[in-house]
Order: C-alpha cells, then sequence, then structure tokens
C-alpha cells in the first residue's frame, strides 16, 4: 500500500542533524474565492491529512489570528525531510488550492551554553564549605537533573496546551549594545537574570527557544504555550524588563494561535463548506 500522505514512492535519505531537533513553523493564508470553488470533501481531506501526519511527527496545529496567517503548523522531528514531508503534503492535499504558504520558519533545538557543567557546580559548592559524602550527592543530584533538562530541550515533547505565541528574535549588535561582544561570564549573568524571571511562569508558560543562525532569518525561534493568553502578554511584557532583552534583543513578528483538532481546524479557518460537514 502507497503511503497516503507521501505524493512520491521515492524516499529521499533522512537528514539529521548531530545534536538537536528540527523545528519547522509553517504559517497559511487561506484564499476564500478559491475555498468557495474547492471541491465536496477537500477540507476533511486536508484534515486527514494533519492527522495522518501527526503519527509520523510532532505536529501542533492551530489557528492563527489576525491577517498574519489563518493556520499555523508546527513539526519537530529529529529528520529535516520529515518535517519537510509536512510542508508537501499540506502543499498536495485537495485544499491546497486555498492555501498559501505565506511564512515559514525553520530553527534547531538546542541545550544553552549558559547551563554550569557538573564539575563547575561542584566547584561552587566546594567553595561554600561543601565536602565529602555531602558533596558527592549534590553534584550527582545535578547532573541527573541537568541531563534531564538538557534531554528535554534537545527533544521536546511539548504537551497540547491551548494556546501558542510564536515569534523570532535576534541578540542585538549595535554599538555599545552588542551581546556578541560581551564576556561570557557576562552574557552568562544575564541570562541567569533572565532564567529566574521566567521561572516565575512555571506552570503557566512553557517555552521551546530554538536556534536558527544560520538557518533563518532571526537567531532564535520563540514558541511559548500557555493556557491563558494573560499571561502571554505578561511574560513578553515582564521580559522586556530584564536586561538581556531590554538591551540586547530585538523581535520578529508575533503570530498568536488556538489549538485545533485538524476536524476543528478546516472548519473554523474556512475550508468546509456548509452543508459539507
Ligand atoms: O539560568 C537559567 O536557568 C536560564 C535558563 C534559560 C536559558 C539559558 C532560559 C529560561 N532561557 C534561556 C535562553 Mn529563555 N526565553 C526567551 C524568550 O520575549 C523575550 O524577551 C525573549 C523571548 C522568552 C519569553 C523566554 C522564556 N531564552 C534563552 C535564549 C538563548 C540565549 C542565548 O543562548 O544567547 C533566548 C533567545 C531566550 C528567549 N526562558 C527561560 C523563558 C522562560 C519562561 C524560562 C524559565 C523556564 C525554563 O527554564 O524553561
Amino acid at each position: 500500500m502507497p503511503d497516503p500522505v507521501l505524493p512520491d514512492p521515492v524516499i529521499a535519505d533522512p537528514v539529521i542533524a548531530s545534536e538537536g531537533w528540527s523545528v519547522l513553523h509553517l504559517f497559511f493564508k487561506v484564499d476564500h474565492a478559491a475555498a468557495a470553488e474547492l471541491p465536496p470533501g477537500a477540507g476533511k481531506d486536508l484534515a486527514g491529512v494533519l492527522t495522518a501526519l501527526a503519527e509520523d511527527v510532532q505536529l501542533h496545529c492551530f489557528t492563527a489570528v489576525g491577517h498574519k496567517a489563518d493556520l499555523m503548523v508546527m513539526a519537530l522531528d529529529r529528520d529535516l525531510t520529515a518535517v519537510r514531508r509536512v510542508q508537501t503534503a499540506i502543499a498536495v492535499s485537495q485544499a491546497a488550492p486555498a492555501l498559501v504558504l505565506d511564512w515559514s520558519y525553520l530553527s534547531l533545538t538546542e541545550t544553552s551554553e549558559y547551563t554550569a557543567t557538573p564539575e563547575q557546580y561542584r566547584e561552587e559548592m566546594a567553595a561554600k564549605g561543601v565536602e565529602g559524602d555531602d558533596l558527592e550527592r549534590r553534584v550527582a543530584e545535578f547532573a541527573e537533573r541537568m541531563a534531564t533538562y538538557n534531554e528535554h530541550k534537545l527533544h521536546p515533547a511539548m504537551p497540547a496546551w491551548e494556546l501558542a505565541c510564536f515569534y523570532p528574535m535576534s541578540h542585538r549588535r549595535e554599538g555599545d549594545d552588542n551581546w556578541y561582544s560581551l564576556d561570557f561570564e557576562e552574557r552568562k549573568r544575564l541570562m541567569h537574570e533572565h532564567g529566574r524571571s521566567g521561572r516565575a511562569y512555571t506552570g503557566r508558560v512553557l517555552q521551546l527557544v530554538s536556534g536558527s543562525t544560520g538557518l533563518d532569518d532571526w537567531e532564535w525561534a520563540v514558541t511559548l504555550f500557555a493556557h491563558d493568553l494573560a499571561d502571554v502578554k505578561d511574560i513578553v511584557y515582564t521580559m522586556r524588563y530584564d536586561e538581556a532583552s531590554a538591551r540586547y534583543a530585538e523581535f520578529g513578528p508575533f503570530v498568536i494561535g488556538m489549538r485545533r483538532t485538524p476536524d476543528e481546524l478546516v472548519a473554523e479557518i474556512g475550508l468546509v463548506p456548509a452543508g459539507d460537514a
């Protein structure tokens, strides 16, 4: 049986980065004149394609709000060809004549260069007078905690929270406000301050910050998941006061999405004509 999602029986070699998963955000607009001409069942076909894709890659589908997009799809996979398949499968679905791929963003998950290593932690604890078995136990616990943290950073299983906020950002390189000419210790201090203010949102905002230097037009993709739209506004506002953001960050466009099942999604964005439900 040919795979219904793949238009082409030729399977290309996987493209797997030595570290990190590929993250592709796709932003589609609906051409409503073309949508009116779609054959019956075209919206349903797209919903079926999205459902089938979700078996293959980690897929998050949102109805986007406002003129920037109607449909926001985020796909994560260790294989770049798998996230590319998402793009093709939507482009050849029966609803494709009414969908315009208007923007996209490619990034790669990463760990932070600013988190302490177990050796650094050992030195820090030793300097505080911790020694012997107590020191060994604390270092072992720290190493385990960091391994889990980094595993989640590199291979995130993002939960199905209701709201998404996507925006790209870069560090500023302007006159005295050049992040890349700061020394490592200063950048680390700024990132720790940033982390402290972010952790106030634990349980309310989940962040995926994936690196895109050399991959797309900005340096990071920021994807926030939340339950409450007010928390999105609050965290972004609050972080503007962190020195790392106030002095050293530039932001691209923001897109807000509401998580939907494929069936809800195609109806909400106008791809299922009345009587075709
Ligand atoms: O000390 C620490 O624990 C810091 C952990 C941490 C790092 C290294 C962290 C925590 N972030 C890190 C790195 Mn973040 N983050 C953003 C944005 O809108 C804005 O002002 C900026 C967009 C948000 C909302 C956010 C949220 N973070 C980064 C980097 C890479 C910098 C580099 O490598 O140079 C960027 C671009 C960035 C941007 N961050 C957190 C959060 C939240 C909520 C946390 C705490 C929760 C957690 O650790 O998961």
